[in-house]
C-alpha cells in the first residue's frame, strides 16, 4: 500500500488530492510543518526534509508534480491522466508543471520571508516582490480560463490539482485576493469536488488526531541553525 508524508496544506495535499480523487488505498503519515525542524528523525527516511514523501513498494518520490503524474498514468485509463495519444497531451504536461515550476515557486517566497522566518530575518520587501511575481504568472492562467473551465482536455485532470493547490497555498498566505474572477470560479469549481473535499476531511482529521496546527507557524525559522541535511541559508 502506498505510503503518504504529509503536512497540513503542503505541496503533499497534491498527492492526497490525488489519491482521493482515484480512490486509492492509502495510508498517511503526518507531520508538522516544517519537518526538516520538527521531526528531526524524518531526515533519516528523506534527508531533504521536505514532504512530500510517496512510497509504493520500491517506489520513492519526493516530487508533488512527478507523484501525480506518476499516479495518474498507473491508474490508466482514468479522466485524470491525458493519454498520449490526446491532443492535449502536450498541454497538459506544461500545465502540471505550470502549477509548480511558475505558480506555485514565487509563493514559498512569500511563504519564507513573510511567515516562517524569524522577524529579524524577514524580509517584506522580498515577500511583497514575489507577491506580485505570483500575480503575474496568474494572468496566463486568467486568459485560460476566461475560455474553458479547466486547464486542458476539456474535463478535471491532474494538471488542475497541480494549479489547484497552489490556489489554495495562496489562499492560505493570505493572498486571495490576487486570483481574478475567472481564477475565483475555477478555485470553486476544484474545492466543491468531492474529492478535494474528502482530502481536506481526511488531512484536517489526521492533523487533529496528531495535535498539528493547520497554518504554518510564524518565525520558526529555516536557517542555518536548524537546517538539516539538504538546509541552510541559500535554500528557498
Ligand atoms: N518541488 C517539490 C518541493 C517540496 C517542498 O519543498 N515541500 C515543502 C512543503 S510545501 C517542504 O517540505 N518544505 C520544508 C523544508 O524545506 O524544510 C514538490 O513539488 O514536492
Amino acid at each position: 500500500m502506498i505510503t503518504l508524508y504529509h503536512c497540513p496544506n503542503a505541496r503533499s495535499f497534491r498527492v492526497l488530492w490525488m489519491l482521493e480523487e482515484l480512490g486509492v488505498p492509502y495510508r498517511l503519515e503526518m507531520l508538522a510543518f516544517p519537518p526538516r525542524v520538527l521531526h528531526r528523525e524524518y531526515l533519516k527516511i528523506n534527508p531533504q526534509g521536505t514532504v512530500p514523501l510517496m512510497v509504493d513498494g520500491e517506489t520513492r518520490m519526493t516530487e508533488s508534480v512527478a507523484i501525480c503524474q506518476y499516479l495518474a498514468s498507473l491508474h490508466a485509463p482514468t479522466p485524470l491522466n491525458v493519454e498520449r495519444d490526446e491532443a492535449a497531451y502536450g498541454a497538459y504536461l506544461n500545465w502540471l508543471h505550470f502549477g509548480e515550476a511558475s505558480l506555485t515557486f514565487p509563493l514559498t517566497l512569500v511563504l519564507r520571508y513573510a511567515l516562517l522566518e524569524p522577524r529579524e530575518r524577514q524580509q517584506p520587501q522580498a515577500a511583497d516582490d514575489y507577491a506580485q511575481f505570483f500575480s503575474g504568472r496568474l494572468r496566463t492562467l486568467e486568459k485560460l480560463l476566461e475560455a474553458q473551465d479547466f486547464a486542458c482536455a476539456g474535463r478535471f485532470t491532474a494538471a488542475d490539482i497541480s494549479i489547484g493547490f497552489a490556489l489554495l497555498l495562496a489562499r492560505v498566505l493570505g493572498q486571495k485576493e490576487r486570483l481574478g474572477p475567472a481564477v475565483q470560479r475555477y478555485w470553486q469549481r476544484l474545492s466543491s469536488r468531492a474529492g478535494f473535499e474528502r482530502a481536506m476531511s481526511v488531512q484536517d482529521a489526521a492533523a487533529a488526531r496528531a495535535g498539528i496546527p493547520l497554518l504554518p507557524p510564524q518565525g520558526i525559522g529555516l536557517g542555518a541553525r536548524q537546517a538539516g541535511a539538504g538546509g541552510g541559508r541559500a535554500r528557498p
